[in-house]
């Protein structure tokens, strides 16, 4: 299903008045809109071929219909997000859930939409049909050696692939841990996972990163190999300049200070991106901005300082992508929702008057700093991610566009009511 233009035309015709009107307001309020329309227009945030289906709990999926039944109708649906939004131009593939048959054919196919692949992700946290050896007791960590050099293997697989593709980078998250205290020895399941990352690094290409992704708990609940930024950052600092780690929201225990942990990653020049979504109590891959939009424009705010001090390039130099999961909304316009959460989270981020706030910091004016942040939060700056879209040729309200247009009954047309996309 393909989006034509003349219908984002005229869903814009019609909403151009009072978007103007928004525009002239914002831009009274706001320094620099211009400056910050061209960055939000270079913004991008890839979408996981993992959550264009509808997710599920362990106690049962709903599924909505018309869900992607391969790796191409996966790209058709990224290609309509990124039709509709102009934000969505990447797709990160999750090896073996994904797997393309003719790499030229996906890779014509992924262009024909405007799309770049972005990290490749392993999987070594579920036992494949065709696989010697199980994970139940951890991969890269597992204290058989046949066990870690299968992980290996698969991990050098899918740069293998992402290769192929023109990928850049490889993620990789574990399940490994423990589920009771003295199954595993921290200190040996440590070293294995250390040196199978080497091995997996040493397959990297020169112009390619790992990203490293920690999560705190799930599936064990004992303890977890990368559990957290320090751990993944020890391991990172010994593989090398071409290992990062990875933030994904929802993978710290409660209250943790994310915008702290992000600011010294940077500095320490070992964040590598992210992996965005938000969460009540743990892994909740919720939409992102849904329940704490305050703390989403605080990272963004720790991101555009940290980065601008070390000169990096918003849109290319970290990986920016959605890690989320739909169990009652429809996976699309979920994304959508998702996409403009984290666009208005940067705009804002773009706006707060930084010179302000370093005066501010440096004579301890505590109140003035809170105002100065405050201020760029709760200024409006929806109309600013509107006109980038606008003039980039998407839609001034994806999600209205999407549902006028009637696209998820189209797909359920096209594709079937009772259709499963691989993922989780
Ligand atoms: C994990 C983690 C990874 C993702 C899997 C599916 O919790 O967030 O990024 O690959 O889920
Ligand atoms: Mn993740
Ligand atoms: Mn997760």
């Amino acid at each position: 299903m393909l989006i034509q233009s003349s219908k984002i035309e005229s869903h814009n015709e019609g909403l151009l008045k009072s978007h103007q009107n928004k525009l002239v307001f914002t831009a009274s309020e706001i320094a620099e809109t211009e400056s910050i329309i061209q960055k939000l227009i270079d913004f991008q945030i890839a979408i996981p071929s993992w959550a264009l289906g509808t997710g599920g709990t362990r106690f049962g999926r709903f599924p909505g219909g018309g869900e992607p039944r391969s790796l191409e109708e996966k790209i058709e649906d990224v290609g309509l997000l990124h039709a509709l939004n102009n934000s969505s131009g990447a797709i990160s593939l999750h090896i073996p859930w994904d797997i393309p048959t003719d790499y030229n054919a996906i890779k014509t196919l992924a262009s024909q939409h405007n799309l770049k692949f972005d990290a490749v992700n392993s999987n070594t946290f579920q036992n494949q049909a065709d696989q010697e050896h199980s994970y139940k007791y951890g991969s890269l960590q597992n204290v058989n050696k046949a066990v870690r050099k299968q992980a290996i293997d698969h991990n050098i697989e899918v740069i293998k692939q992402g290769i192929a593709l023109g990928s850049e980078s490889l993620t990789v998250w574990l399940a490994d841990g423990s589920n009771f205290p003295g199954q595993l020895n921290f200190r040996k399941a440590y070293q294995n996972t250390l040196e199978s990352l080497e091995e997996i690094y040493a397959a990297l290409p020169s112009n390619w990163k790992l990203f490293l992704e920690y999560k705190c708990a799930e599936p064990n609940f004992y303890s977890t190999t990368v559990a957290d930024w320090g751990q993944s950052y020890s391991y990172v600092k010994k593989l090398g300049d071409k290992a990062f780690t990875l933030v994904d929201l929802g993978h710290h225990l409660p209250n943790a200070n994310i915008e702290q942990i992000v600011s010294l990653l940077l500095m320490e020049e070992k964040l590598g991106g992210f992996h965005f979504n938000d969460s009540k109590y743990g892994d909740d891959d919720l939409t992102a901005g849904a329940l704490k939009p305050y703390q989403l424009f605080l990272i963004f705010n720790e991101l555009v300082e940290g980065m601008d001090a070390r000169g990096m390039n918003h849109a290319k130099d970290l990986g920016w992508m959605i890690d989320a999961s739909h169990n009652v909304k429809d996976p699309l316009e979920d994304l959508l929702q998702s996409v403009e959460a984290i666009m208005v989270a940067y705009a804002q981020a773009l706006s707060v008057d930084r010179k302000a706030l370093e005066i501010a910091q440096n004579e301890n004016d505590v109140v003035k700093a809170q105002e100065i942040l405050q201020n760029a939060f709760r200024t409006d700056v929806r109309a600013l991610v509107a006109e980038a879209r606008l003039r980039s040729g998407a839609a001034l309200n994806p999600v209205a566009l999407y549902r006028d247009l009637a696209v998820r009954s189209g797909l359920i047309a096209e594709r079937g009511l009772k259709t499963i996309a691989t993922g989780l």
